[in-house]
């Protein structure tokens, strides 16, 4: 089951039928004590037609964290392009602490169809595609989508420093195209996601990998986060990025980027 939002309001989709949500406070559910149950109980009470409704930006006031270095390729790239910050990439990838940081607020994430803008003081310019899980004030994973960690490579290989500069400006998070809801049967390690990009509708850059290939546990992940903190309508965390394009890859303007994990969708997005 997929949750969609759009302009008409929050949709429950299930294998080509779907059915609108009336008067569902998304806030107010991610701060339900149970919100799995809670979605699958109004679910039963619902008339579905046949139809996937559009996608729109499926979040409400959840801020976005992000964790980094969570697999091989993340490693690597980010040693080669960094000088006297190498070393912290090595040891954040075995260490027992992981890198999780503050990605975006509410109003700065976009959804699907949405532009995104580079910096305008960056020269290297990356999508990060990312499998984005939301986490109930629980602490349950409540479900999965598609996310974009648009990143600047240069600002951040100049000094680790500078992360949140090479990562939080307006636009730079897109989070779609609709929530894959989370239950005990399913397994999201074998899913796939794949990075596709077109310039002028040329193929530029395509790769893909196992979500499996990450190094470190969701809930591993999500227990970090939540240390010393609360989240009373939930949270998103983007899980780290597996793709990343060869160093001489650049965005440009007009850029379409296409993020997609199977079984949840495709997250499309242009560079304005
Ligand atoms: O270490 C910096 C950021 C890492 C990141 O965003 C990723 O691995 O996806
Ligand atoms: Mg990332």
């Amino acid at each position: 089951m997929r949750l969609f939002r759009n302009d008409s309001g929050w949709w429950i989709e299930n294998n080509g039928l779907s059915a609108g949500l009336d008067s569902f406070d998304f806030d107010e559910w991610l701060g339900h004590e149970n919100p799995a149950e809670e979605i699958q109980r109004r679910a039963k009470a619902l008339v579905f037609n046949p139809g996937i409704p559009v996608a729109g930006r499926p979040m409400g006031q959840q801020e976005v964290w992000a964790a980094g270095v969570t697999y091989k390729r993340s490693r690597s790239e980010r040693i080669d392009e960094s000088d006297f910050c190498a070393r912290a990439y090595d040891h954040v990838y075995l260490a027992e602490r992981p890198e999780i940081f503050f990605k975006s607020s509410p109003d700065r994430c976009v959804g699907p169809g949405d532009t995104m803008r580079l910096r305008a003081d960056a020269k290297w310019n990356v999508p990060e595609p990312e499998l984005v899980v939301l986490v109930g004030s629980n602490k349950k994973i409540v479900a999965y989508a598609c996310g974009n960690d648009l990143s600047s490579r240069d600002i951040e290989g100049a000094n680790l420093l500078y992360l949140p500069q090479a990562k939080i400006w307006d636009t730079s998070c897109a989070i779609g195209p609709a929530l894959l809801l989370s239950n005990p049967d399913m397994d999201i390690l074998k899913e796939k996601i794949s990075l596709e990009i077109l310039r002028d509708g040329q193929t530029v850059f395509k790769g893909n990998t196992g979500i499996s290939e990450m190094n470190r546990a969701l809930e591993e992940l999500v227990e970090w986060l939540f240390r010393d903190q609360t989240f009373k309508n939930g949270v998103f965390l983007m899980t780290g990025t597996g793709i990343v394009p060869d160093p001489e890859f650049t965005l440009r303007s007009g850029d379409e980027m296409r993020i997609n994990i199977t079984s949840i969708g495709t997250l499309v997005n242009k560079i304005a």
